[in-house]
């Protein structure tokens, strides 16, 4: 269901029920879950990337899942949210790497990518609204803040189809690729990020996360405890030795 490869300091995760477009199910959401945790214990795994087996991202919550009884919404949303917590509090820099469609929940685990591609075919519907439910999976949080509150309001009322170039243009991804490039482009970007300051890049998440909420004394305030924390790594002694010794940095991820 999530197929997990090494490839280098790369943790490669693939959603991976192509027959139903990688559409998300209690298992899905588990073993996703069970991966983020073993990326984080991992001190060899420096980065992430998540995609999609076949020809789609995935499809959102599989609607066969729901059956003749009232779906338990309550105990749905629990599964995605603790998913949600693990991606947005990942100790390692995320890549994801758009396939194919990426469609309610779906959509919102590629938007938790600290770095976004997608394939040239790739498409993105919010789809909530369609089956009479609102966003979740932290796509409330992070649409606006992406493509503003007016865009996004248009999104998740109207549903388009954003093809990937529309995507690009509103700023939901970061680049878009030939589909056969798609993986070794992906993967050649976690590569860079996997040589890294691992520690800075999640801090650096976590500022942006929060910067939001707090005024600008607060964003200092935060900035400078966590530049405090950034400026104890060992990650941070070695760029600057590197960069006195004019050459490149050698990252441990420490
Ligand atoms: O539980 C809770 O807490 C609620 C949580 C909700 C989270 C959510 O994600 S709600 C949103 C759920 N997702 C959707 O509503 C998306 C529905 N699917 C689509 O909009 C489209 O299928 C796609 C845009 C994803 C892809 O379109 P396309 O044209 O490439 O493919 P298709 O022809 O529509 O679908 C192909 C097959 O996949 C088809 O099955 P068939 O007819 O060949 O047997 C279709 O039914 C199936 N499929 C597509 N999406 C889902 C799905 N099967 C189960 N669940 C799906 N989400």
């Amino acid at each position: 269901m999530v197929q997990k490869e090494r490839q280098g300091g790369v943790l490669l995760l693939t959603l991976n029920r192509p027959e139903r477009l990688n559409a998300l199910t209690g298992e899905v959401l588990e073993e996703l879950w069970a991966a983020l945790q073993e990326a984080n214990q991992d001190q060899e795994v420096r980065a992430v990337l998540l995609t999609g087996a076949g020809r789609a991202f995935s499809a959102g919550q599989d609607l066969t899942e729901f059956g003749e009884e009232k779906p338990d919404y309550e105990a749905h949303l629990r599964r995605y949210n603790r998913v949600v917590e693990a991606l947005s509090r990942l100790e390692k820099p995320l890549v994801v790497a758009v396939n194919g469609p990426a469609a309610g929940a779906g959509m919102s685990l590629a938007l938790w990518g600290d770095y976004r591609m997608a394939a040239d075919g790739a498409s993105f519907s919010t789809a909530f609204v369609r089956i009479g439910l609102v966003p979740d999976s932290g796509m409330s949080f992070l649409l606006p803040r992406l493509v503003g509150l007016a865009k996004a309001q248009e999104l998740l009322l109207l549903s388009p189809r954003l093809s990937a170039e529309e995507a690009l243009a509103l700023g939901l991804v970061h680049r878009v690729v030939p589909a056969e490039k798609l993986l070794e482009e992906a993967l050649a970007v976690a590569q860079e990020l996997a040589q890294g300051p691992t520690r800075a890049y999640v801090l650096t998440r976590r500022l942006l996360l929060e910067s939001h909420r707090l005024s600008l004394s607060e964003a200092l305030a935060l900035e400078a405890v966590l530049q405090g924390e950034a400026g104890r790594t060992s990650d941070h002694e070695e760029g600057v030795r590197a960069f006195r010794e004019k050459r490149p940095p050698r990252f441990q991820g420490r």
